[in-house]
């Protein structure tokens, strides 16, 4: 069945290796150990509490934790590889340990290496192997699961790059080159994971069209990815009409989780959030959704 084949269905998604597959939408939990995230910056800078943030998220009911040393948000200065590799490496190391099925988010095969060395089970790279020319030849070589987010460029002047014909059928496009160049490299294709990039190199309007046509993103064929989280598009929907202020990033998580209903009746295969309780009861419904959908209508009424 095609994922756009009926509301509150989603389509069985191909399942990356060695990740949780509960049958239905994944819940990615973030834990961003950067002081300057525009969501959460600085909360869980110190190792220790970013440990402990990720123990909470698994028990809202994250099903993978996304460990990030570096803020993409528009304008962020980058942190040096060596820094980069302190922030994230102990949290990796130690929720890995416990069990926990640990992404990592970076941009650079160095970081990615040591990371899936220390125990992460993915790498989650926004630039889709754009970023470092050494990222693909080393995925080639680890066989773990590696996203390829839709990206045009760095954080400082990447809203410059905004410019699509089209959006859906742009990203689509740019996404499906990325993937043959992975494949080129030599990842199995189980191992590939793509996302269409929601708030990088784009406005409000791309943000909420490529969600609406998120069937033409699964229709690539690979496990996708929605990261739509607390990012500004939410905020200006919900701006304050008495102030005119868009919604702070902090009361963005119901508009957030009905982003994830939605994303997972159109067959994401995961969503990334960072207030994980509410988007673990959000894709259950979506998935019990799809469950009656499918089965046998109720017998007709006796009268
Ligand atoms: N967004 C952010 C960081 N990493 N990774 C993927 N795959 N998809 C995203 O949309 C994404 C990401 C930025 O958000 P944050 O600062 O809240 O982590």
């Amino acid at each position: 069945m095609s994922a756009a084949a009926r509301p509150g269905q989603a389509a069985p998604a191909p399942c990356p290796r060695g990740l949780p597959r509960p049958g239905r939408t994944l819940v990615m939990g973030v834990v961003n150990v950067t002081p300057d995230s525009f969501s959460d910056g600085g909360r869980w800078f110190d190792s220790g509490r970013a440990v402990a943030h990720g123990f909470a998220l698994l028990d809202e009911g994250a099903d993978i934790l996304d460990v990030g040393g570096e803020s993409t948000r528009p304008g962020a200065a980058r942190p040096t590889p060596e820094e980069e590799s302190r922030r994230v490496l102990p949290v990796v190391r130690e929720l890995a340990a416990a069990g926990a099925a640990v992404s990592v988010d970076t941009m650079r095969a160095e970081v990615a290496s040591r990371a899936v060395e220390a125990g992460a089970a993915l790498v989650n790279d926004v630039s889709g192997g754009l970023a470092d020319p050494a990222m693909l030849p080393l995925m080639a070589g680890a066989g773990t699961p590696y996203v390829v987010m839709h990206w045009r460029g760095h954080s400082v002047g990447m809203q410059a790059n905004a410019v699509y014909d089209d959006v859906v059928t742009d990203v689509v496009g740019e996404l499906r080159a990325r993937l043959e160049a992975a494949l080129d490299a030599g990842i199995p294709p189980d191992c590939l994971i793509v996302d269409p990039g929601l708030g990088f190199a784009k406005h409000a309007d791309h943000n909420w069209r490529l969600l609406a046509r998120l069937p033409e993103i699964t229709a690539l064929g690979r496990p996708v990815l929605v990261g739509a989280a607390r990012k500004s598009f939410l905020g200006h929907l919900l701006t304050d009409p008495e102030t005119g202020r868009p919604r702070p990033p902090h009361l963005r998580d119901a508009a957030t989780s009905a982003v994830s209903v939605l994303a997972a009746a159109q067959g994401a295969w995961c969503v990334r959030v960072h207030d994980v309780a509410s988007t673990a009861d959000a894709v259950r419904v979506a998935a019990r959704w799809g469950v009656e959908a499918d089965a046998p209508a109720p017998p007709a009424p006796l009268i």
